[in-house]
C-alpha cells in the first residue's frame, strides 16, 4: 500500500524500480547486466537490509534470492507479506536448488513466480515485463474503484477495507496505531460564499496539503465524504500523530485560502486524534475516540487538534 497515489501503465514500464536480493554480489550484478537499461535496479545482500530498503521506498517487483543466511528469502517473503505497506509487492523468487519441496514454499508463502539460476536473460527479462504489467494493471483497476474521483486520496470504501487490515497488522506487531479526522471548518459557508466550484478546488488543496505532510509509506489518507479526511499512521504514537495533527492544520492555515466567514479569515481545519494500542481497543473504539475529540475541536473554536 502506498500514501501517494503512483499509478504506471505499460507505457511507462521503464520507471519501474526491482529490488534485488541476494547474498552473492556476483548474482547481483549479473541481474543488474541484464535489466538495467530497462528498468532501475536497487540491491540488498541481506533479508534485513531488503525490508528496511522496502519500508524506505517500495519497489515495484522484487527478485528474491532464497537461501540466504540469517534471513532465507522465505523467511524475508513472510515478513513483507505480513506488513500493510510491502504486502502487494510481487516477488520472484530466484533459486539453484531444484527440490518441489522449496519451490512449494514459495508458491505458499505469496511469491508470484519462481526462476531457476542459472539466469537465463530471455526467461528473466519476460518474466520480470510479465509481472510488472499484472501490477500495474491491478494497480489501475485499485485505482478505479478505491481513489476519490475529486481529490485522488483514497475513498472511503479504501479506508473501510483497510482499517481491519490495519487492526490485523497492529494486533500482531504489537504497536500503536494512530487515526486523524481532518475537518475543514465552516465548509458549507465557503461554498455559500464562492460556489461549489470554488470549494471543490479548495477540497484539492487541502488533499495535497495533507499528502505532503505524510512521511511513511505506511500511512496514508482517504477522503470519507464532504470535507472530511480520514489519516491513518500506522506504528505511530500519540506524541508522533499530534505533531502529524499540527503540521497539518498549519500547512492548511498557511496556505491563506480566503474564508471571509471564519474567525480566523482564512480556509482552516480541525482534527481529532485517537491512538490505538494492541489488545486494549479496536478499530471501532479508535474512530469514536476520534469523532469525540474532533467535535471538542469544533466546540473549542475550531482550528484546532484535540486529543
Ligand atoms: P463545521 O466547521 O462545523 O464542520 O462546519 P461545516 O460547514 O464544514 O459543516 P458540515 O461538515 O456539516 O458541512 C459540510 C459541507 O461541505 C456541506 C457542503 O456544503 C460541503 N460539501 C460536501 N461535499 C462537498 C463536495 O464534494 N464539494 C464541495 N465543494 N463541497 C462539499
Amino acid at each position: 500500500m502506498i500514501n501517494k497515489i503512483d499509478v504506471k501503465t505499460e507505457l511507462n514500464l521503464a520507471n519501474s524500480t526491482i529490488l534485488v536480493v541476494d547474498d552473492q554480489p556476483i548474482n547481483i550484478k549479473i541481474v543488474d547486466k541484464i535489466l538495467s537499461s530497462e528498468y532501475k535496479i536497487v540491491a540488498a545482500t541481506s533479508g534485513d537490509q531488503a525490508i528496511e530498503l522496502c519500508n524506505k521506498n517500495p519497489p515495484d517487483l522484487i527478485l528474491l534470492d532464497v537461501v540466504m543466511p540469517y534471513m532465507s528469502g522465505i523467511e524475508t517473503c513472510v515478513i513483507l507479506k505480513q506488513r500493510l505497506s510491502t504486502a502487494e509487492i510481487p516477488i520472484i523468487f530466484v533459486t539453484s536448488c531444484e527440490q518441489q519441496d522449496e519451490e512449494e514454499a514459495c508458491w505458499e508463502n505469496g511469491g508470484v513466480d519462481f526462476i531457476n539460476k542459472p539466469i537465463k536473460p530471455t526467461t528473466l527479462k519476460n518474466r520480470v515485463k510479465a509481472h510488472l504489467t499484472l501490477k500495474y494493471q491491478r494497480d489501475m483497476l485499485s485505482s478505479l474503484v478505491f481513489i476519490d474521483y475529486l481529490t485522488k486520496v483514497y475513498n472511503r470504501r479504501y479506508f473501510e477495507e483497510h482499517i481491519t487490515k490495519l487492526e490485523n497488522s497492529s494486533n500482531r506487531e504489537k504497536q500503536d496505531s494512530a487515526l486523524l479526522l481532518v475537518d475543514i471548518d465552516n465548509f458549507k459557508l465557503f461554498n455559500d460564499v464562492y460556489g461549489h466550484i470554488r470549494g471543490d478546488i479548495s477540497l484539492k488543496q487541502v488533499a495535497v496539503r495533507i499528502q505532503d505532510t505524510l512521511m511513511r509509506p505506511s500511512d496514508f489518507v482517504a477522503r470519507l465524504g464532504g470535507g472530511i479526511f480520514a489519516v491513518i499512521l500506522p506504528n505511530t504514537e500519540l506524541i508522533g500523530a499530534i505533531s502529524v495533527g499540527e503540521k497539518i492544520r498549519r500547512t492548511v492555515l498557511a496556505e491563506e485560502i480566503a474564508h471571509p466567514k471564519s474567525s480566523v479569515k482564512f480556509l482552516s481545519v480541525s482534527v481529532g486524534i485517537s491512538t490505538v494500542f494492541t489488545a486494549q481497543q479496536n478499530m471501532v473504539t479508535l474512530l469514536d475516540d476520534a469523532e469525540n475529540y474532533l467535535r471538542h475541536a469544533k466546540q473549542s473554536g475550531r482550528n484546532i487538534c484535540k486529543h
